[in-house]
């Protein structure tokens, strides 16, 4: 029996170890905590948006669009930074799942030349099984002093490990209609965090995504290969940077898609326990992987981890003043 078709995607693929799970963590001081709450953007509450009128790959269940209310919360100007997610290791000593399992997802491109030949992923055969690649050494063993960056997201994280991260750090991953209610910035139903002008590969590029021809060719009109620093191109309406590009951002939400067709529903029976993740990465174009909207939406396995997989925080807003 063939697999159902899958919509083209440059997403995380599955590990799908059927294991993993989220390991207790102890809190941050309460100070820390309120040092990293600090500095997350405040956003208001009322009337949200989810989904669009527009659907771009409807067969991910971008639409209809929903009103919903929201209440008010702090989000993480940026994505989690390798930075922070240090403080949280060396806090902590937790090991991730790349970690215990021995191996991660690395984008063929990045591939060390000494790690010999990789086996890649049926249908996405760009993504490469890597040994020793984790969030420390990203692209695989003895990678950290060229590819990793303080001030970059930190990636080749599992949902389990991002869930682990913001138990720490006092707060929690958000739902979608958050992030996208704080993705839109009050602009409304708008395709992306600036508005509705299209990035296009010669001369706007507002974020970080491919330009060129995936998966052989990226000219890096936007400046960056992989991912940017957590606080390139300009924030949007609520002070919140990189929401669509650079790297996708795990949710507290299943990956679920509402759709009454055969094709959908065959897909997603194939994929019981995938979460949410938001936001796209560098590695979409708008030929093969449409999806640096703030509508679109990809699902993978909790356990997995890939170099343009990453995650943000939110925490609750302080009860109001009596
Ligand atoms: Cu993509």
């Amino acid at each position: 029996m063939s697999a159902p078709p899958q919509p083209k995607s440059c997403c995380t693929p599955p590990r799908n170890a059927g294991a993993g799970s989220v390991q207790a963590v102890a809190r941050a001081s309460a100070a820390q905590v309120q040092a990293l709450r600090n500095d997350a953007a405040p956003i208001p509450g009322g009337r949200a948006l989810v989904g669009t009128r527009a659907p771009q790959i409807p067969n991910d269940g971008e639409s209809p669009v929903r009103q919903v209310r929201v209440a008010p919360f702090r989000m993480g100007r940026t994505a989690v930074t390798n930075a922070a997610f240090k403080d949280f290791v060396d806090a902590t000593g937790y090991i991730t799942e790349a970690e215990t399992f021995g191996w991660s997802f690395v984008f063929w491109a990045q591939v060390p030349k000494a790690v010999g030949p990789t086996q890649g992923i049926v249908d996405v055969e760009w993504w490469r099984r890597v040994d020793g690649a984790n969030w420390r050494d990203i692209n695989g063993p003895e990678t950290m002093t060229k590819a990793w960056h303080p001030d970059h997201p930190v990636v080749q994280v599992s949902w389990h490990d991002a869930q682990a991260y913001a138990a720490w750090a006092g707060g929690r991953l958000p739902t979608e209609t958050e992030w996208e209610h704080a993705a839109r910035g009050g602009l409304g139903d708008v395709r992306f965090p600036w508005g509705d002008a299209e990035p296009n590969d010669t001369d706007h590029t507002p974020c970080n995504i491919w330009q060129g021809h995936f998966p052989e060719t990226n000219t890096a009109q936007d400046g960056y290969v992989t991912t940017a620093p957590a606080t390139s191109f300009a924030a949007n309406g609520y002070g919140l940077y990189n929401l669509v590009g650079n790297v996708w951002e795990w949710t507290a939400d299943p990956f679920r898609i509402a759709s009454l067709k055969k094709e959908v529903k065959a897909r997603v029976a194939g994929m019981k326990g995938y979460k949410l993740s938001k936001g796209g990465s560098f590695l979409c174009h708008k030929s093969y992987c449409y999806r640096y909207r703030i509508a679109a939406r990809s699902g993978t396995s909790p356990d997995s981890a890939t170099t343009h997989q990453g995650f943000r925080v939110v925490w609750p807003e302080d009860a109001p003043r009596r």
